[in-house]
């Protein structure tokens, strides 16, 4: 199977996780691919042009992070990411697609601080701010009951690791970002745990190399 990435530090470490998990690594060659780039053929397989992209040894693609983690997930016969079923399954759906709607409003504000400064859209970078900060503070109350390992905290240290690694630079690049944002502050349970999962090993052999 061949994934589509974005050739970006962090944007695929919780597919990259999720492929360790399942055992998959042998299985997957990776494919940079840069969304972005005028004419790329990502939509052949995507109609929504956006990475990651899993496409399949019959040219079928499965797309959609949240999809492709859960399509993965049904490959291998260890403990699954995805709870069969009953509230551990919703509270697990719930939770990765709160951190991937942080994921995805760091992403906004990095391609609004693509333009010029003073083209900016101040409100734009302001509403996806507060999801980010929001969703931080969510996890921060979940997290002294987080337990084990499913794909909601799995999404989460991705989506979190993408948002540390995301300020410095977008903040350089737009006036409407605090250089200064310390996900950390405030939020020592999501700290603790984030420190405690992110040293995983599954979290720490990239399949990709950048
Ligand atoms: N949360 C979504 C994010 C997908 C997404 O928007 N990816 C961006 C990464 S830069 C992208 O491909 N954008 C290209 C575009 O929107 O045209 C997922 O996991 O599938």
């Amino acid at each position: 199977m061949k994934l589509r990435y974005t050739p970006i530090a962090n944007y695929v470490q919780t597919v990259e996780a999720v492929i360790n998990h399942a055992g998959l690594r042998d299985r997957i060659e990776p494919v940079r691919t840069r969304p972005f780039d005028p004419g790329i053929d990502l939509a052949d397989y995507n109609p929504l042009g956006t990475v990651p992209t899993l496409v399949r040894p019959d040219g079928s693609a499965i797309y959609g992070g949240l999809v492709i983690y859960e399509y993965l997930d049904s490959l291998h016969d260890a403990a699954p990411l995805y709870p069969a079923a009953g509230e551990a399954r919703w509270q697990a759906l719930r939770r990765a697609w709160l951190a991937d709607g942080v994921f995805d409003a760091m992403v906004r504000i990095i391609v609004e601080a693509w333009e010029k400064p003073d083209e900016q859209r101040q409100t734009t970078i302001a509403r996806n701010w507060l999801k980010i900060t929001r969703g931080l503070d969510a996890l921060e109350k979940e997290a002294p009951s987080f337990d084990g390992l499913d794909i909601g905290q799995a999404r989460a240290v991705g989506a979190i690791s993408f948002v540390a690694l995301k300020i410095a630079p977008t903040a350089a690049a737009s006036p409407h970002v605090d250089p200064t944002f310390d996900w950390r502050a405030g939020r020592p349970a999501l700290s603790n745990w984030f420190d405690r999962l992110s040293g995983m090993e599954i979290f720490q052999e990239p399949l990709i190399r950048l």
